[in-house]
């Protein structure tokens, strides 16, 4: 069957099970653009490449399906390169399709030409230029396979103009046929039979040990035996923001979040371990702070399915390589195999009172407002969090409410946490929901920003408009950039410099209304519930409520930038008692 370079490329895709690109056209993709009109998948139109971008990740974070971008050349290619990166630092898997300029064309400094897979190969898995019509099934199929295989991550596919537009033979290659076109390629996923009975038997002659999960767990789909091996052991979990929901933070064994605005608990649990089972978690400095004096007495056991992780911050003591799931699962096995044959799980009731003791004395807290004050932004995420219908997936973006939000929400299921944890993307929480949205149209979706993030996407309430995509979007406005004035104050002497916006600029309930949404603006405690449920019985079109904050409020717990974990600093309230946290 004949085809042109843009009907093989659509084609594949539909091969490929792609249900939504997210995308905006242009000049070299418009031939992608037109077999599009008969295909049978659903096309999303943004107002800006960065959106689709965000997007097809949020998409991808709660289906665990591939996202898809396409967009033009130049200018829409380089206005993805922060999703890219974003994807990539969070592991994500995603496709990004790229228009170029003619192959004829290419290196003459055409219009709308740049050099995309030169731009794109550091934040991208993979990424390749198409040079032949004929190439584009494989290298779709090469594009997924990269991008969901082995660690997940973005895979740019760019292709000229005039291919787009020449002929070709159809075909579809098959999985050996990719597999063989790969030969460099074979992620390993069955971890190392002698690795997974040395873990078994250290975790089982550990007295203070605790589960390090992170977000490879989440991209393993191992949330199941992740329980399975926990409650077996009775060993606590902590899990990284980017592994929130993995275990269900109701869990009598879950210790929250660690790392620089973590839990006390979980934060001084990993300092005085005497084992760490770091289970697709990547050691970042966010979570070792001052790598030196982290987990000093802690063995480690690394599992993780990227060979590049192992020994990258921390040297493991046993090193597996491969996928969460299945590794998991045999130490499972290899730990009820040493118990079936005599051997016993130390003594770890001491650790265990300790642990206890520390969750009592130093839960998170905040100074609630008296009345007249202004409204707490932990106040707000706790009304969000009890009145959320059941399966409520959440986003956020960058700064001090994404803290607040992993620190406040109770996770209890996989895949109901989208944030930008890598990149750290201000602007990532409202396309992104939106993303969520059309993967899982059944569940709830609040996305909760900041207002100097929702200032940098917030066109994309356009999108969600126009394409009846109905999220929830919660402002807390503090009329600062806030995190950034949390360093100044705290590390600068209160020295703020250019982070001050404006309460009333914009006006975000008219700029809601603008934008085709329904805008509800909170100013005092008793308002907060009624303006949520009002929200979250709206389901026709998106509703923006913007919560008007104590700007003078900060994130805590908090490790320094650098600093050690040992030197925690508790909210104030708690900083007296300090000493108990050993
Ligand atoms: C694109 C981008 N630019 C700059 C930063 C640095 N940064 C991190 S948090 C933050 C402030 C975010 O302000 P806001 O969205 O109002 O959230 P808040 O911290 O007040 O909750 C900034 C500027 C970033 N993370 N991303």
């Amino acid at each position: 069957m004949k085809l042109t370079g843009a009907q093989a490329l659509i084609k594949a895709l539909e091969m490929e099970n792609v249900e939504v690109i997210f995308g905006l056209p242009g000049g070299c993709i418009l031939p992608a653009y037109d077999p599009l009109l008969d295909s049978s998948i659903r096309h999303i139109l943004v107002r800006h490449e960065q959106g689709a971008g965000h997007m097809a990740e949020g998409y991808a974070h709660v289906t665990g399906r591939p996202g898809v971008a396409m967009v033009t050349s130049g200018p829409a290619a380089t206005n993805l390169v922060t999703p890219l990166c974003d994807a990539y630092m969070d592991s994500i898997p995603m496709v990004a399709i790229t228009g170029q300029v003619s192959t004829t064309a290419i290196g003459t400094d055409a219009f709308q030409e740049c050099d995309t897979v030169g731009i794109t190969r550091s934040v991208t898995k993979h990424n390749e230029l198409v040079m032949r019509a004929q190439d584009l099934p494989l290298a779709i199929r090469q594009a997924f396979h990269i991008a969901t295989t082995g660690r997940p991550g973005p895979v740019l596919i760019d292709v000229p103009k005039d291919v787009l537009q020449l002929p070709m033979e159809w075909y579809w290659p098959t999985d050996a046929e990719v597999a063989d076109s790969l030969p460099g390629y074979r992620p390993t996923t069955k971890g190392h039979p002698r690795m997974i009975k040395e873990a078994a038997r250290l975790i089982l002659a550990s007295e203070r040990p605790v589960l390090y999960v992170g977000g490879g767990v989440l991209k393993a789909r191992a949330a199941t035996a992740l329980r399975e091996l926990a409650e077996l052991t009775q060993i606590h979990v902590v899990t990284t923001l980017m592994a929130r929901g993995a275990f269900p933070d109701s869990h009598p064994l879950c210790l929250g979040m660690p790392g620089m605005h973590g839990t006390a608990t979980a934060v001084t649990a990993l300092q005085k371990a005497d084992l760490l089972v770091a289970l697709g978690a990547r050691f970042d400095d966010r979570v070792t702070g001052k790598v030196s004096a982290f987990a000093p007495e802690a063995k480690i056991i690394h599992v993780d399915i990227d060979p590049a992780e192992q020994g990258k911050v921390r040297r493991p003591d046993v090193p597996i390589v491969g996928d969460c799931r299945l590794v998991i699962e045999e130490i499972v096995k290899a730990i009820k195999d040493l118990l079936a044959s005599g051997e016993t799980q130390a003594d770890t009731s001491v650790w265990r009172s300790r642990v206890s003791g520390w969750r009592e004395q130093f839960p998170l807290a905040y100074e609630p407002s008296e009345p007249g004050e202004a409204l707490k932004p932990q106040f707000c995420l706790e009304k969000l969090r009890d009145n959320a219908p059941q399966g409520t997936i959440l986003c956020s973006g960058v700064g001090q409410h994404q803290m607040w939000s992993s620190q406040y929400w109770k996770f209890e299921e996989p895949y109901s946490w989208v944030n930008s944890g890598g990149l750290g993307t201000m602007g990532f929480s409202v396309p992104a929901a939106i993303g969520a949205k059309v993967g899982r149209p059944d569940a709830t979706v609040w996305a909760v920003d900041g207002d100097g993030c929702f200032q940098m996407t917030a066109q994309e309430l356009v999108t969600a408009s126009t394409e009846r995509i109905p999220i929830k979007v919660a402002i807390l406005n503090n009329s600062y950039l806030g995190m950034v004035r949390q360093w100044q104050e705290m590390f600068y002497e209160e020295r703020y410099s250019e982070v001050y916006l404006s309460p009333d600029l914009p006006d975000y309930v008219k700029w809601a209304e603008a934008m085709g949404c329904i805008g509800i603006r909170v100013e005092s405690p008793e308002e907060v519930e009624p303006a949520i449920e009002k929200a979250n019985a709206i389901d026709d079109r998106p509703v923006v409520v913007e919560f008007r904050v104590d700007a003078r409020e900060k994130v805590f717990p908090m490790v320094a930038a650098g600093q050690s974990n040992d030197d925690i600093l508790l909210p104030p309230m708690q900083s007296a008692r300090r000493s108990g946290l050993s």
